[in-house]
């Protein structure tokens, strides 16, 4: 019997494009992350249609054992003087844990565990990010380009953003062109 060759879907590595795959796309804007900001007045002032980060995922069948892989890509920009960043969330499920690896750009994983303290990693193209179970996780993007992460986790972990409606406790900003991380008390 003639052996099957299947042609995998394709990520270019230097800008994390799917090609040759069906992929399921969802902006986020600057209107869809009320109360994710500290500064609540420039997060008012800014453009609420101005997107903030774009995440691209390959159509996965969600059932126990599959995984999902997708690509957020994060712009850059400041909301009064913290820089762009993902909602974040814990898993549902929380013992799920997800794998990160920086494609382009630069910035945080921000890492927060149910007990214990939150923690900054350092985004680079080749960086892996190994996320464990019960720790929220959010990108913040604090360079000049887009930055890019491919994710893998698994399709039963589910998002809770309810959880963190306080707030990680670190805060990331621009303090006159130095990035300044801040501990704070209910984000
Ligand atoms: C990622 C995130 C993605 C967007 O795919 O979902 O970066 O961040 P938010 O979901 O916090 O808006 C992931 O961690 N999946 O589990
Ligand atoms: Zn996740």
């Amino acid at each position: 019997m003639k052996p099957v060759i299947i042609q995998p879907p394709q990520v270019d590595w230097l800008t994390g494009a799917f090609a040759q795959s069906k992929i399921l796309s969802k902006t986020t804007r600057i209107a869809d992350l009320a109360g994710v900001f500290a500064d609540t007045s420039a997060w008012q002032e800014s453009d609420p249609r101005q997107a903030v980060y774009d995440v691209e995922m390959l159509d996965s069948q969600t059932s126990e054992g599959n995984l999902f892989t997708g690509v957020t890509h994060l712009h850059p920009g400041r909301v009064g003087s913290e820089f762009f960043m993902t909602r974040g969330h814990f898993h549902s499920r929380r013992e799920q844990g997800e794998v990160y690896f920086g494609l382009r750009g630069t910035g945080f994983l921000l890492l927060q565990p149910e007990s214990g303290k939150a923690c900054l990693e350092s985004v680079s193209p080749g960086s892996v990010h190994i996320i464990p179970g019960y720790t929220a996780h959010r990108l913040i993007n604090t360079g000049t380009a887009i930055l890019s992460a491919l994710a893998v986790w698994p399709t039963i972990a589910g998002h809770d953003y309810a959880a963190l409606a306080q707030g990680f406790s670190l805060r990331v900003t621009d303090v006159e062109g130095k990035i300044q991380v801040r501990e704070v008390q209910n984000g």
